[in-house]
């Protein structure tokens, strides 16, 4: 099994184990030892929106009122989001729609504070059809609070409903009324992972496993190595008549670079056991009938190798490998 197709069966394990909802997922060290072992519930969660106004800019958008992102009454961090409706009015903010499958269950949260001319808050799900079209909300009536409040809820998509956004709405009294809210999140509760019936997940849109397969291979062969490869000299322009030895480490694949200064044979030789015993390798001889030079593509799994010249004609002999 090569290094890619271990790392997608591990993928594929572990995201059959999160889809099936019934294992745990455990985390062991190099040695063995169980880290964590922790209920799949606990991580089978997504965060599809999060918005804590730090960066200073809003990205939601308002309708019948206005929005600043401003300092004075923050619920955490150092901005929260100001949205002033006219007296009299109804108006509110909307966040940017997230994808979401029918029947999944989202849940949102998110802090709020208003002054003395609103009137009424609501908080008010909207979900969308495929084509962006409204397809249905659902209502909360929240209390009018001159205290920071965290109000959070979970429900359940419907039927055809393809993204979903939060509005935040809110009617303001004999005067202008202002809303303060900060750290929305809405999370999906049990990511829902489709299979076709061989089991293989399907991933559509951005294409998963090929992500996570790339950013896990740039860490295996980081931890392998701080460099992705490993250049070894042999010999440098030099008589290698008596042989000589070179170390290898765990290359996945290794090339011998060869040039000569003249007609000679170069036998290669392997260790398995660092350079107690030695096998003749299938390439070997390398023949030169003049001056030149040869590169071998070889990857055996050894420990050592040995070059040795049938004359003593000038040989430079390079190893390239990579984790
Ligand atoms: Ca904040």
């Amino acid at each position: 099994m090569t290094g890619a197709d271990f790392t997608k069966n591990l993928i594929n394990a572990i995201i059959d184990a999160i889809a099936s909802g019934k294992g745990k997922f455990i985390l062991i060290d190099l040695d063995g030892n169980v880290i964590s072992d922790i209920p799949l519930s606990t991580l089978a969660r997504t965060r599809i929106y999060e918005q804590t106004f730090e960066d200073g800019t809003s990205d939601l958008t308002a309708n019948n009122a206005t929005q600043t992102v401003q300092s004075t009454e923050v619920y955490s961090g150092s901005y929260a989001l100001q949205v002033t409706i006219s007296a009299g009015q109804t108006g509110y903010v909307e966040t940017p729609p997230r994808p979401v499958s029918p029947n999944q269950q989202v849940t949102f949260a998110f802090a709020h504070k208003e002054d003395a001319n609103i009137t009424d808050i609501k908080l008010i799900v909207v979900w969308y059809r495929t084509n962006m079209h409204e397809l249905a909300t659902e209502e909360f009536t929240l209390d009018v609070t001159d205290t920071w409040q965290l109000d959070s809820r979970t429900v359940t998509a419907p039927k055809n409903a393809a993204y979903m956004a939060l509005r935040i709405q809110a009617t303001a009294g004999a005067s202008d009324g202002n809303v303060y809210i900060d750290d929305i999140t809405i999370d999906l509760i049990g990511q829902i992972f489709r299979v076709d019936g061989a089991g293989q997940i399907k991933v559509a849109d951005t294409d998963l496993l090929d992500e996570i397969q790339t950013k896990l291979d740039v860490a295996l062969s980081t931890r392998a190595a701080k460099d992705e490869g490993e250049t070894i000299t042999i010999a440098n322009n030099e008589d290698i008549s008596a042989g000589k030895t070179a170390a290898l480490k765990n290359f996945k694949r290794w090339t011998l670079y060869l040039k000569t200064a003249g007609a000679i044979d170069i036998t290669i030789e392997l260790s398995p056991d660092g350079g107690t015993t030695w096998y003749k390798a299938p390439e070997s001889p390398i023949s030169f009938s003049a001056a030149g030079d040869d590169v071998v593509e070889m990857g055996y799994d050894c420990t050592h190798i040995k070059l040795t010249g049938s004359n003593t004609t000038d040989v430079t002999a390079q190893i390239r490998g990579v984790y």
